[in-house]
């Protein structure tokens, strides 16, 4: 018997010790610094704390469970200041003339906080609303968790965007569309009577970041969510996400009011179709009273919408948006729209159908763009559409799950991507005029303003099946937070509170996290190629690819690789996308020979003997970044290995194997893609260069049924 308590002793003490990701950036691991654990523990001894809101609660569950792991000693709540080192309540003004010169509590609207050193001993949290003091005192224990001094405060912040959301492309069955983490996290079959501890994990894990909205369901939608079954369960969830500022979303299927509704036409200038979705919405809001409203996917790949019926994207989300609006609830119309009818270049097709429509969408409707014109490539030039509809709110869509960058296996950090975008000028009100200022809503005045990430979670233990997948996810919370911080500070944060504050080990850490897009890129789509995955999956190399009905969904349409050269001509000699951007902008993409390289091949078609800046050809230049992206791998590989002290060793082996796999991948895709495409070169890769282990035929021939997410 003793022999048994003292293996399970043991074994609780290992699990306790073992660290499988699920924590997050929450792991609240003990100070190590004396001096730090000294004050730390001074300043959450006692706290003061007004309001007793369900948000309250979890404010006070959250000090104390931080305090116990990082500190080992309970927090003590009083409602009483004096004494107490840390007051937390709305509107407190220990020291007025303090708050005014700070911009003010006025300033920090519903959801910001402000957090000031009072007389030198009291730190003081307070905030309009008792949501913005949850992120107020998560401001703070990150501020504990990545060691920083807690003696003199003074900070003011609020968010630059209004809806930071999360958009899952779960669905019914719990398949995730492009899920690569396992399946979804929504139990739709225990729901509503069944509250799994990771929907509470997941709401505090979002509510850290100031992830302030979801949306369950799949953009490719299915209107079996919006039947009273299923509401209940969605009601469910929205319970559970209310204290912690997180409303639900769902999206809504086009055709519902005919598939659920038994009417014969889904028009939306139909009056039938119009009450219908006016009962459906009454009846969603009486369960769920804050509900956020829909996204929407119409007449895109299939989808159907009110082109349906003659009638234009503004006729359709103006229906919902005029249904929902008595409940200031919003409606966010997708922009990613192209068909195979059209044979314009795919680029142009959003810009083409959303541009006239500019000003004709109802107040509460935003248009939500994907942050290329194309699709979620590993390098896009930013969409034509941001700048170019001034009376409309444009929101953001990132994708966070890496449906093109090395799915559920690469090491791929994307704050650099998400910051190339927003940083990128589309001179829409002259120099200046930056992707962020168009989604913000401060270039063209808008009120309401939405930045949203295709969530890469799943049922995996690490939420995100690659433990740093879980920073991409961080990452879309702080930049629609503050879309000023940098990808480094992002970075340094993460891995802090993630891995570890050892100097060393975050040096390091650090230094693979910002490489690591370029070098997706390299191996995979270098000098502006995309879109040369295999299709369907979109796993692997597929440039040769060319035989599927739509002729954009091959390949061969993207790079357009021929004896001459290679690359898509967006040039006034080409499809001319180049026009949809203001001229400023065009200017620094027109010329092939003064082009920043990086998009080359996405906007000239460009000969193989072309000289490149560096000197080489455009052949030898291709080969030398497929190369150099490989080797890049092999030096993240070398780098993550020198870690193995820092870091426990279920992570540590769990990186290692994954580096292992995007090796080879790597070598798969410089192998495969430089094959073919030496085809129409006609020219050897360089000698110095290693030597593919296979010929083309079997890179062509391999085939991938079962991959994930499709
Ligand atoms: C594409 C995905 C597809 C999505 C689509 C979308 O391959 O699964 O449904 O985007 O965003 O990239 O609607």
């Amino acid at each position: 018997m003793k022999r048994l308590l003292a293996i399970v002793f043991v074994f609780i003490i290992l699990s306790a010790q073992a660290e499988n990701g699920y924590d997050l950036w929450m792991r609240y691991k003990p100070v190590e610094s004396k001096l730090l654990l000294t004050s730390y523990r001074l300043l959450l001894k006692q706290v003061s704390v007004r309001g007793n809101s369900e948000t309250m609660r979890v404010l006070k569950e959250e000090l104390m469970k931080a305090s116990e792991g990082m500190l080992q000693q309970p927090v003590t709540f009083t409602t009483v200041n004096s004494t107490s080192r840390l007051l937390i309540g709305t509107r407190i003004s220990q020291d007025a003339k303090a708050l005014s010169s700070r911009d003010s509590i006025h300033e920090i609207g519903d959801e910001g906080f402000t957090i000031y050193t009072h007389n030198r001993t009291q730190t003081v949290i307070t905030a309009n609303t008792d949501i913005g003091l949850l992120y107020g005192v998560f401001h703070l224990l990150r501020l504990m968790q990545t060691q920083q001094p807690v003696e003199q405060f003074n900070i003011v912040s609020a968010p630059r965007i209004k809806l930071r959301l999360l958009n899952h492309w779960d669905n019914l069955n719990r398949t995730v569309e492009r899920g690569y983490a396992g399946f979804s996290i929504w139990n739709w079959h225990t729901l509503p009577a069944y509250i799994d501890q990771r929907y509470i994990d997941y709401a505090r894990a979002n509510a850290s970041i100031g992830i302030n909205g979801t949306v369950l369901t799949n953009v490719n939608a299915n209107a079996t969510f919006l039947t009273k079954a299923y509401l209940e369960k969605v009601k469910a969830l929205a319970d559970v996400f209310r204290p912690y500022g997180i409303k639900v979303y769902l999206t809504a299927r086009f055709s519902a009011p005919m598939e659920i509704g038994g009417l014969k036409t889904a028009d939306p200038l139909n009056e039938e179709v119009r009450q219908w979705w006016k009962d459906k919405i009454n009846e969603i809001y009486a369960l769920i009273p804050d509900f956020g409203g829909f996204t929407v996917k119409a007449n895109s790949e299939g989808q159907p919408g009110p082109q349906d019926y003659q009638r234009t994207h503004a006729d359709g989300a103006n229906m919902l948006a005029d249904a929902i609006a008595p409940h200031k609830g919003i409606i966010m119309w997708r922009a990613f729209v192209y068909s195979h009818e059209v044979p314009d270049d795919r680029h142009k097709q959003a810009w083409n159908e959303f541009v006239p429509l500019d000003g004709k969408f109802s107040s509460n409707v935003l248009v939500q763009v994907k942050n290329g014109a194309i699709d979620f490539m590993p390098r896009e030039p930013f969409h034509p559409l941001f700048g170019a509809m001034p009376n409309t709110p444009l929101m953001m869509e990132f994708q966070l799950t890496q449906e093109y960058l090395g799915q559920g296996t690469h090491f791929v950090y994307l704050a650099p991507l998400f910051k190339e975008v927003l940083n990128s000028d589309t001179y829409s009100k002259g120099k200046g005029s930056t992707v962020a200022k168009v989604i913000d809503g401060s270039l063209d005045n808008h009120s309401i303003s939405g930045m949203a990430g295709v969530s890469n979670i799943g049922s995996d233990i690490d939420w995100t099946g690659h433990p740093f997948a879980q920073a991409n996810w961080y990452a879309l919370g702080r930049l629609s937070w503050d879309y000023h911080l940098s990808a480094e500070q992002i970075a340094e944060e993460w891995l802090r509170m993630t891995f570890s504050n050892d100097a060393a080990f975050v040096s390091d850490a650090k230094k693979m996290m910002l490489a690591s897009r370029e070098i997706l890129v390299q191996y995979m789509n270098p000098l502006g190629l995309h879109h040369i995955m295999a299709t369907g999956h979109h796993y692997g190399p597929g440039p040769w690819i060319s035989n599927l009905s739509r002729p954009e969904w091959n390949p061969t349409y993207y790079h357009r690789a021929d004896f001459a050269g290679i690359g898509f001509d967006r040039t006034a000699t080409g499809s001319n996308a180049l026009a949809q951007y203001k001229p400023e902008a065009a200017k620094a993409w027109a010329d092939v020979n003064t082009i920043d390289e990086k998009y080359l091949l996405w906007f000239h078609h460009v000969g193989w003997t072309h000289t490149m800046k560096s000197g080489r050809t455009l052949w030898e230049e291709l080969c030398y970044q497929y190369n150099n992206g490989v080797d890049s791998v092999r030096w993240m590989q070398q780098l993550w290995s020198k870690q193995k002290a820092k870091v426990d060793d279920q992570r540590y082996r769990q990186i290692t194997m994954l580096l292992n796999i995007q090796q080879q991948e790597a070598v798969w895709w410089r192998n495969a893609c430089l094959l073919y495409f030496g085809t129409f070169s006609k020219m050897p890769v360089p000698a110095k260069y290693e030597k593919p282990d296979h010929d083309l035929n079997y890179y062509e021939g391999l085939s991938f049924p079962n991959a994930p997410g499709n």
